[in-house]
C-alpha cells in the first residue's frame, strides 16, 4: 500500500542546488512524504541518473533512521525510470502513456490532468495508477500551467474519476492552503516549494503530514 498523503517533487534550485537535493528528500520522508517524485528539467541524462540514485540512497538513509519509507517516482524520462526500474510521471506532453508503461512494465505511472476532457481520456485509456490533478492553486514553481483548478474545479475532477484511480494535487499547496485541498478528498498532496524551501524541511513535512489527521 502506497501512503499517497504527503508526495514530494523535488527541484534542485528551490533546493538550493542539484546537491542538495538528497538532503531535503531524507528529510521530507523522515517528516512522513511517503511518495518522491525526482524531477529536474535541466539535468543532463547522467546527471539525472545520479540524482536517481542519490534519492534512492536518500529514502534508503531515512528508512534506516526510522522511517516508513517512501515510493520513488521519476518525471518525464521514460527510458531512465525503466532502468531504475522506478516508477514514473508524465505529463500531457511527455509522450504517450502506451510507450510510458510498456517501458516501466507494472511499476506505476502517474499522469498528469487539468481538465474534465484530459481526466477522461486518461480513464478511457486505463494505463494510468495515479493521477496529478494540476494546478490547484497559480504557483511561481511552475509558470507554463494550465489556468487553476481551485478547490471546486478539484472536487469535480474527483466527481468524474473511477473510485480506484489515485488522486494527487498539485500547485500551491502549502501549510496554509494544504487543509482545504485534503478536505475535497484528494488522496494525497503533492508539494515542492513548501518542503524544498523549508528551513527544517522534515518539520514541515510533519506539519503537513497532521493536516491529515483533520480530514
Ligand atoms: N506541476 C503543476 S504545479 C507544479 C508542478 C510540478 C509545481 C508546484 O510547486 P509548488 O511549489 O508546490 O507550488
Ligand atoms: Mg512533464
Amino acid at each position: 500500500m502506497v501512503d499517497w498523503r504527503l508526495y514530494y517533487v523535488t527541484d534542485p534550485d528551490l533546493a538550493g542546488g542539484r546537491d542538495k537535493v538528497a538532503h531535503t528528500v531524507e528529510q521530507a520522508v523522515l517528516g512522513g512524504a511517503g511518495v518522491i517524485q525526482f524531477r529536474d528539467k535541466q539535468a543532463t541524462n547522467d546527471e539525472f541518473r545520479a540524482g536517481v540514485a542519490a534519492c534512492q540512497q536518500a529514502i534508503a538513509s531515512a528508512v534506516a533512521k526510522g522511517a516508513a519509507g517512501a515510493e520513488l517516482f521519476i518525471n518525464d524520462r521514460v527510458a531512465i525510470a525503466a532502468e531504475f526500474n522506478t516508477h514514473l510521471h508524465i505529463g500531457q506532453d511527455d509522450g504517450s502513456p502506451e510507450a510510458a508503461r510498456k517501458a516501466i512494465g507494472n511499476r506505476l505511472l502517474g499522469i498528469s490532468v487539468s481538465s474534465l476532457a484530459e481526466l477522461a481520456e486518461v480513464v478511457r485509456a486505463g494505463l494510468a495508477d495515479v493521477v496529478g490533478l494540476s494546478p490547484v492553486y497559480g504557483t511561481p514553481t511552475k509558470t507554463d500551467t494550465a489556468s487553476p483548478l481551485g478547490l471546486a474545479g478539484v472536487r469535480e475532477l474527483l466527481a468524474a474519476k473511477p473510485k480506484d484511480l489515485v488522486a494527487v494535487a498539485i500547485g500551491g499547496i502549502n501549510a496554509a492552503t494544504a487543509g482545504g485541498v485534503i478536505a475535497t478528498g484528494v488522496d494525497g498532496i503533492c508539494v515542492v516549494s513548501a518542503l524544498a524551501t523549508a528551513p527544517d524541511p522534515r518539520a514541515a513535512a510533519a506539519e503537513l503530514i497532521n493536516l491529515w489527521s483533520n480530514r
